[in-house]
């Protein structure tokens, strides 16, 4: 009996000891659904609309589009278990962190979950995880929005130095074959009810 009680609360405190160790370890964020990145991304894109046609998207549109983008990331049903926020740089790429305090600005201790770079060169998105995984998909919009946007997105780029042909030799899974993947991984067990 008493031998029963010890065993067990030794299982107890291995367990507490584990979680305490992996909590210690968590300051990486969890891996987000890259396509659910993309699918999401080309949405925003394929979707948006500005009220003002005056053929240009201008920064304080760009940063609408990027508010856009976050809204859309964060919509039902919610893929990734900490309300995300969007960053739009310097360079064109958006950078998905975990915005804790859902205050649309990247705290200190709000880590990037993953980025998403747009390739016009072949007409895709790349959307890449902390831990280097990195899966292409070609956008479907073609509308005058859509175009505009992805133009504002590439002078950014060209502002930044980076070239059209940059995006070519990056490794890269596509979309379908990381879908199947993932639905492979997700079928063998649920991770409801955290
Ligand atoms: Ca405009
Ligand atoms: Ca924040």
């Amino acid at each position: 009996m008493n031998g029963a009680v010890i065993k067990y609360g030794l299982i107890g405190l291995a367990v507490v000891a584990y979680l305490g160790y992996t909590s210690l370890q968590g300051s990486k964020p969890a891996s987000a659904d890259l396509g659910n990145v993309l699918d999401r991304t080309d949405y925003a894109l394929t979707n948006y609309e500005v009220s003002n046609a005056d053929g240009e998207v201008d920064e304080a549109e760009m940063e609408m589009f990027t508010s856009y983008l976050t809204d859309v990331m964060n919509a039902q049903p919610v893929f990734y278990a900490d309300p995300i926020g969007m960053n739009l740089g310097e360079d064109a790429m958006f950078t998905g962190y975990k915005d804790a305090n859902v205050n649309g600005v990247q705290d200190s201790g709000e880590d990037n979950i993953f980025t998403v770079e747009v390739d016009v060169e072949n007409e895709r998105l790349i959307a890449t995880d902390v831990s280097g995984n990195s899966v292409h998909h070609r956008y479907s919009g073609t509308g005058l929005v859509t175009g505009l946007l992805i133009g504002r997105l590439l002078s950014r780029q060209s502002a930044a130095g980076i070239r059209r042909g940059s995006f070519n030799n990056r490794s890269t899974t596509s979309r379908s074959s990381y879908s199947n993947a993932r639905s492979r991984s997700r079928s063998g067990g649920s991770r409801s009810g955290k």
